[in-house]
């Protein structure tokens, strides 16, 4: 059996060929039959190009439906996909394709000349460019190339992504990503979230990360359905396009925006059968609102780039808010104390997680054998690095995280990589970056900096000036204080916990 997640999903596609898979905002329809012959061109144009099984295909692109092609086709050539957040900068991205090593580059057209110059300088072969208007030397390529193809055969252990997340200290980490991985959590979601004939996926989420790339779109394609394929969330389009889907999926700010419409009425919902959750905290005041709204109760779930979705609340059954729920079939969690020690319900510790058969949880760190050996126990549970407690009912709640980590938007920001960003500005002595509580992203990325005696003249607008361009938008600062010392413990350390609360005043 040929245990390539394509081959897996591509078996549960529709009888009917024309059956449609993508439905995108100008009313254009793409089949099964057709997602099968481009991802075909797009593996054969891979495999033309030299690409090998294992070899990495990075792609720093606007959602698409060639996107998705080339996601599909690099598993079909058996290749690792490395999906890259289009806000990154220059020299983020250096990083990734010089740690990654990968065999092409596909980067957005308006950045060819500055992914040619990476390429170069990181020794990656070849560069292609793919617009989000389908357009590109990648498309016009792949449209050469033979519709049919073999897909590769793999085995369950066989990398499929790899997607990088900064850590606490350091560099960022290539999170490898088995064919294994991914269809165990796709087919576990599909069938815990009752995923039926009829479904249509709402699809408003970004395919550079978990969430938007394998959650929803395994989900859908396992299910052979539809997908109302969006560039991107926008809150008066979703109400619309409720209309005719049934399931959707979200990061919490994206149901904060939903409340803020009127028109989010049970009326506006009715043909909705289901709504998930995750990537960050939900509220439960949003959780309650939605309900109180809508009718419609939330499904909290919980997961990590390193191995997908681990818990979540049940399809029926009660649904939690401020918990994500019970451990998925397959995987196990618990909750431990600062020893190690197994904690009784009712008690806050590190939530830990494993993979039956190592399938819900990552293969490694990509080329980081002693970081990956560090961040799992003797007995191979993952340290996830947040904190929880489960209920009596066997509920887990995420409390907090012992990891140095804000999440704005469902999107990941690590205050270190900021604090050195901002140290290394003319006038700065140091600085401390903190989450504040933002009613839009959950949480705001802020900066609290303390000028040198050459920084005087140094403005919270300079410093924002300063740092974009250099890092991703969604990482600069909303906001940036000044003091004159950080507050330290004993140890030296830096006690955020005092910075937040006084700026969250
Ligand atoms: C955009 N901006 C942000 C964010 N997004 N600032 C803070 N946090 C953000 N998340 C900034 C831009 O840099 C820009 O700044 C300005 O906002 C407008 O940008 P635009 O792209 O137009 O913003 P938007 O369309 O309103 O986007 C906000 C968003 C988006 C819709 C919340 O960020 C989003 O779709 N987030 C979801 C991310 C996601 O898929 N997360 C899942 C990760 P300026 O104007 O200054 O230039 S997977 C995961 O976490 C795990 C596995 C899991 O459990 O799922
Ligand atoms: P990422 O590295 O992007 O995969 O983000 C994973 C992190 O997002 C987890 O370690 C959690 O801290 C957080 N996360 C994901 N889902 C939830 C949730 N439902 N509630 C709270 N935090 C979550």
């Amino acid at each position: 059996m040929n245990d390539n997640l394509y081959a897996i999903l591509a078996a549960r596609f529709p009888h009917n060929p024309d059956a449609p898979c993508l439905i995108l905002p100008d009313g254009r329809r793409i089949s099964y039959a057709e997602l099968e012959s481009q991802s075909a061109r797009y593996g054969n144009l891979l495999i033309e190009a030299g690409v090998k099984p294992g070899d990495r295909v990075a792609a720093q692109v606007e959602k698409s439906p060639e996107a998705l092609y080339l996601y599909l086709g690099c598993l079909r050539a058996g290749g690792v996909f490395l999906p890259l957040n289009p806000a990154y900068q220059r020299g983020e991205i250096e990083y990734f394709l010089g740690d990654a090593k990968p065999g092409l580059f596909v980067c957005r057209p308006e950045k060819l000349e500055e992914a040619q110059e990476l390429a170069w300088a990181t020794r990656v072969p070849l560069v292609h460019d793919l617009g989000e208007r389908g357009d590109g030397s990648l498309v016009a390529a792949a449209a050469e190339m033979p519709d049919r193809l073999d897909t590769v055969e793999s085995a369950g252990s066989d990398l499929a992504a790899i997607l990088y997340t900064s850590g606490t200290t350091g560099r960022s980490k290539g999170a490898m990503l088995t064919h294994r991985n991914l269809a165990a959590n796709a087919l576990v979601l599909h069938q815990y979230w009752g995923f039926r004939p009829g479904d249509v996926l709402l699809h408003m989420l970004p395919t550079f990360h978990v969430h938007g790339l394998f959650v929803a779109t395994h989900c859908a394609l396992a299910n052979g359905s539809p997908m109302l394929f969006e560039p991107k969330f926008d809150a008066p389009r979703a109400l619309r396009l409720m209309r005719e889907a049934t399931v959707f999926m979200g990061v919490p700010t994206y149901y904060v925006r939903l409340l803020q419409e009127p028109g989010l009425t049970r009326e506006a919902v009715a043909h909705m059968r289901l709504f998930v959750s995750g990537s960050a905290p939900l509220l439960p005041e949003t959780f309650a609102a939605f309900r109180e709204r809508t009718g419609q109760t939330i499904i909290e779930r919980y997961g990590m780039t390193e191995g997908g979705m681990f818990t979540s609340n049940p399809l029926d059954g009660e649904r939690r808010g401020g918990t994500v729920g019970f451990p998925l079939p397959g995987t196990e969690v618990r909750v431990v104390g600062e020893s190690g020690k197994l904690l009784p319900a009712g008690e806050i510790g590190h939530i830990q997680v494993r993979g039956q058969n190592s399938s819900s949880v990552f293969a490694g760190y990509w080329r980081m054998p002693e970081k990956t050996q560090e961040e799992f126990t003797p007995d191979g549970y993952f340290r996830t690095g947040d904190m929880g407690r489960f209920d009596s009912d066997g509920y887990l709640a995420i409390i907090g995280r012992d990891k140095d980590l804000i999440i704005s938007g469902g999107l990941n920001v690590y205050p270190k990589e900021i604090e050195e960003a901002i140290d290394a500005l003319p006038g700065v002595a140091e600085s401390a970056v903190i989450g504040l509580p933002h009613p839009d992203f959950g949480e705001a990325v802020t900066a609290v900096v303390v000028r040198d005696r050459n920084g005087a003249g140094l403005s919270a607008e300079g410093i924002i000036a300063a740092l974009k361009g250099q890092i991703a938008g969604f990482k600069v600062p909303k906001a940036v204080h000044f003091v004159e010392d950080l507050p330290r413990n004993t140890m030296g350390k830096v006690q955020k916990n005092l910075l937040r609360q006084r700026f969250s005043a």
